[in-house]
């Protein structure tokens, strides 16, 4: 174990190398000292103040087609028992020394959709408050409204969420104004954080799209979208990589990163609420998240990833979930140890 601690390279995503090769057999170091059912990577949890929080919260109201997003919270905790400890971001195996904590599920309680948002923003606000890094595991996107109000109390924020780019992979824009009548649908998700105040949304993978929301798109200047077929054309799909990774690369000040997994391939969620085809590649999703977090001027305060539906023919769905959440913190936990690194050298 010490022998792959110390032969294995650090790569914080900030001094991120493109020399990962060879390093992925030394990776046996993904042992479990004790498997802890219920919490995240299986990993023992902390009492006191965390450096992460994995925050479950199993919000299923306004699902259209599909459903089962109320198990998928636990569904994702379930199959993260089975993702590698070991991640090139990091000179040593997850927690890599940090403390992570796998808080109890959000209880659902409310007895009307606005009653049930108001609890998930009750539920956040104690996570939110810029003493950890937060990353939620969902439930339906319609939640993400709930999440931009509990944000506002941020330090970092200020009460002010213009201050924010909300960065959003997603098959679908989810900026309907309504759907069936419903404004607190996840297919108005996008919309509603814009309600909020949120500054400026990037879209990316978006290939589910009705006219109103195009028309929209097209006339409001806060949102800038990236959809899956620009990007994965194939003509094209290299230039339109390029400039998302240059939009990422220019992001300057606080983001939130709202993770809906239909974004990606259908055929890697296939349970999620609504799975399109023509969808981001997992290798696309994993460049995204670690661009994001090799901004030095893009301060990511937290992430969620939704709409994940537990399988019965199979765990694919929840287990890239669950490999994208443990991505973001890994990419998260690196920048940390690279900030305390420079403080050590500082003092
Ligand atoms: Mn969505």
């Amino acid at each position: 174990m010490n022998n792959v601690e110390k032969t294995t390279p650090f790569h914080s995503p900030r001094a991120r190398a493109n020399d990962y090769a060879g390093q992925v057999g030394e990776a046996d170091g993904c042992v479990r000292m004790e498997m802890l059912e219920g919490n995240f990577l299986g990993l023992a949890d902390v009492d006191g103040p965390c450096d992460v929080a994995i925050l479950q919260i199993p919000y299923e109201l306004t699902t259209s087609y599909g459903e089962g997003t109320v198990d998928g919270p636990r569904a994702c905790i379930a199959a993260s028992s089975q993702v590698e400890l070991y991640d090139p971001l990091l000179p040593e195996d997850l927690p890599a020394g940090f403390r992570l904590h796998t808080a109890p599920a959000w209880d659902g309680e409310g007895d009307s959709l606005a009653e049930q948002l108001a609890n998930v923003e009750t539920y956040l606000s104690d996570y939110l408050d810029g003493s950890c890094f937060p990353v939620v595991l969902g439930g339906e996107h319609g939640l993400l409204p709930a999440e931009m109000r509990a944000l506002r109390a941020h330090p970092d924020i200020e009460g002010d969420l213009s201050r924010v780019t909300l960065v959003q992979i997603d098959a679908h824009a989810d900026l309907r104004d309504e759907m069936n009548g419903e404004r607190a649908s996840h297919a108005c998700a996008a919309r509603r954080a814009l309600d909020e105040g949120v500054g400026g949304i990037i879209q990316i993978g978006v290939r589910a799209i009705s006219r109103e929301e195009a028309l929209f798109l097209a006339e409001d200047g806060r949102v800038e979208c990236f959809p899956a077929r620009d990007l994965l054309s194939t003509c094209s799909g290299e230039r339109d990589w390029n400039l998302l990774q240059a939009r990422l690369a220019d992001i300057d000040g606080p983001v939130w990163l709202t993770l809906d997994i239909d974004g990606l391939d259908g055929g890697l969620v296939p349970n999620t609420g609504t799975p399109v085809p023509g969808g981001l590649h997992y290798w696309q999703a994993v460049e995204l998240i670690e661009a994001l977090f090799a901004n030095p001027d893009c301060r990511v305060l937290g992430a969620d990833v939704v709409e994940i539906v537990p399988g019965k023919e199979g765990p694919l769905t929840e287990f890239t979930a669950a490999m994208l959440a443990t991505k973001v913190i890994a990419a998260h936990l690196a920048n940390l140890l690279e900030q305390r690194e420079k403080q050590e050298v500082e003092t």
